[in-house]
């Protein structure tokens, strides 16, 4: 096929929007129903299906309030937080979607309600009624629930930590050496989302060494400093710390931080390596600091409080992405909804100290540049990555990703033939690249600065992919609503970025699976630890047959393809290595 120029047309055609519009694949999480949130497009916007398991009672009634039983009320409750919480906010302040609290709500009244739910807005509301999600008996719950005042869910402080918190294998019980023959080094720990399980795969023999349950909707993982521990994070706070020097790795410890939570990392600074862990939650919207051998929980911080510019209060601000430093005892944390970057000095957790960076919002994903030393992170909602220098605790620089919606992943690293050291974000919302510059020193005039733009399949796009060995920038795009979009990845040679309007190869990743069922998407490629090769997930149903496929870096060929039942639901992958050095 005139493969690119074609599909990047259909692309721009087809390039999506935010909120993603719901088209039901019918992909479950777990044994949650099904709906707005479960879809791999719509997912893309937080479902809040752990809190939507929560029992709550109808608050304080008002005059006026309309008619609604209890069992009605909870069941509203649940569909809120599947569907609507991740925009309209857990409290209903608003976030990336207008606030719904009741003096707005009544003054709207019920048919009003009623029809914007039913038939949604340009705006990005999804027209719930007319695309079937929704009945018109749910939409009718839905508007009489939205006039009564929201139930806030309980708070996850200390003692609720401590209750859940585990301690299988005692540190003094563990292994003092390696106890397998595994090349942990080249390990990769991926995620089976909707089975709740990370398989952990060798990276050489492409076997899978085991399957560990871990929380619900599983999200990412991320490895201590030394590379012994593998920290796991659920949607539901529950975090795994699994022992890879264990004749069989295995959970050493657990605890559940939070209801809802994105976030994972673990301290790397050069003094430090293994000591602490942290992790965010998206609810309560909060931090903790915990003990790096055995997770208990040493320092819990609320992240509630003002808005960066506006200096208004925000209920609930959502801690997303966490990095270490390899600077300073120090993890940078960022605080989505307020849009603040926080500086948390863990070499004295009793006196901690935080800085705290005025950045933008809403602060998403986001990794460090091949230096280690800067933080490039993406402020979502205002098309901006804010940059961050780790070594002076400073803002560096807020650079426009003239693209809409930057997520970047963690980005990617690359010589740049011209512009020296860059860093590469996608964007969801249409099918461009921003390549920024990240070398000050070398490259002074280039640096904070989009120095070129490229054009890759199309939008949807979650994360790009490169590798200080690797001649090659690998952009997914497995939201695009194509499907022959979503199941390909485009790669630019770096070399080559020099040319006018450089030209990208499709890898069909989908086809080399050799799957016909269902509708996988491929999503997130990752490097083996000598970045010779780069693994794939070919994400399908949950009832359907997944893969990983292997892709040779140098030659841009299929090498292998991972199929097993177990693979259910494949994502993100972690490779030991790559993710304890930060190297992308
Ligand atoms: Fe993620 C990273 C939040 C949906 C796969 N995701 C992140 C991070 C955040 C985040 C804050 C950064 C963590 C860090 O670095 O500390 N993700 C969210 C959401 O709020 C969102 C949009 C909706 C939700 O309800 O969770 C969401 N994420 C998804 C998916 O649907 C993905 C594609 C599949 C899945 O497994 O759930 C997905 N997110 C990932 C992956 C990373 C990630 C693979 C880590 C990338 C990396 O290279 O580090």
């Amino acid at each position: 096929m005139n493969s690119f120029r074609e599909i990047r047309r259909f692309a721009l055609l087809a390039s999506v929007a935010l909120p993603m519009a719901v088209t039901a694949t019918g992909i479950s999480a777990q044994e949650k129903p099904k709906g707005h949130g479960d879809t791999p497009a719509s997912a893309y916007q937080p479902s809040m299906t752990t809190l939507g398991q929560i029992n709550v009672e109808i608050p304080g009634r008002k005059p006026g309030d309309p008619v609604i039983t209890p069992s009605e009320f909870q069941s509203a409750n649940k569909m809120y937080f599947e569907r609507c919480a991740g925009c309209h906010g857990v409290l209903r302040k608003g976030a990336t979607g207008k606030p719904l609290t009741t003096d707005i709500t009544r003054e709207n009244g019920y048919e009003y309600l009623h029809d914007f739910i039913k038939y949604g807005s340009p705006g990005g509301m999804p027209n719930w009624g007319t695309s079937g999600e929704l009945n018109e008996d749910q939409i009718d719950l839905m508007a009489r629930y939205l006039l009564i005042e929201p139930p806030a869910p309980p708070e996850f402080g200390m003692p609720q930590m401590l209750e859940t918190w585990k301690v299988l294998v005692k540190p003094e019980d563990r292994p003092t050496k390696k106890m397998n023959d595994i090349d942990i080094d080249n390990l990769f720990s991926v995620t089976l989302r909707d089975a709740g399980q990370i398989a952990l795969i060798d990276g050489k023999s492409y076997e899978i060494h085991s399957i560990i349950e871990t929380g619900y909707a599983v999200h990412i993982s991320r490895i201590s400093a030394s590379g012994r521990y593998l920290f796991v994070i659920g949607r539901d706070a529950l975090i795994n710390m699994i022992d890879l020097w264990m004749e069989e790795p295995a959970t050493v410890a657990q605890i559940k931080v939070g209801a809802e939570a994105r976030s994972v990392e673990t301290s790397k600074m050069k003094g430090w390596e293994d000591k602490y862990a942290i992790a965010g939650s998206y609810w309560p919207p909060q931090y903790v600091i915990m003990d790096g051998d055995t997770l208990e929980p040493k320092k819990v911080v609320s992240t509630r409080g003002m808005i960066y510019d506006t200096q208004e209060y925000h209920p609930e601000p959502r801690v997303a992405a966490i990095i270490a430093s390899h600077y300073r005892p120090e993890f940078i944390v960022n605080v989505k909804e307020t849009g603040k970057i926080l500086l948390v000095d863990y070499s004295d957790i009793k006196n901690l100290k935080v800085t705290e960076i005025e950045a933008e919002r809403f602060l998403h994903d986001g990794g460090l540049d091949s230096s280690k030393r800067y933080f490039l992170t993406a402020a979502n909602a205002r098309g901006k990555i804010a940059v961050i220098d780790t070594k002076e605790g400073a803002l560096t620089a807020l650079v426009e990703s003239e693209g809409e919606t930057p997520h970047p992943g963690r980005g990617a690293n690359l010589n740049h033939p011209v512009y020296g050291p860059v860093w590469a974000t996608s964007h969801l919302g249409d099918e461009t690249v921003a390549l920024i510059g990240t070398d000050p020193e070398g490259h002074p005039d280039n640096a904070w600065k989009m120095v070129q733009q490229l054009f890759a399949l199309g939008g949807g796009s979650l994360f790009v992919k490169s590798h200080p060995t690797s001649n090659h920038l690998y952009v997914d795009a497995p939201l695009n609503p194509d499907a022959e979009i979503s199941a390909s990845v485009a790669v630019f040679k770096v070399d080559e970025l020099d040319q006018e309007e450089p030209e990208y190869k499709v890898l069909p990743i989908v086809e080399w699976a050799g799957i016909a069922e269902g509708q996988p998407r491929v999503v997130q490629g990752e490097f083996n630890k000598e970045g010779n090769e780069i693994w794939f997930s070919v994400w399908n149903g949950r009832d359907l047959e997944s893969a990983l496929v292997v892709v040779d870096d140098k030659t841009l060929e299929l090498k292998h393809v991972i199929k097993d039942p177990r693979l259910v639901t494949p994502t993100g992958k972690f490779n030991v290595f790559n993710t304890r050095q930060d190297v992308y």
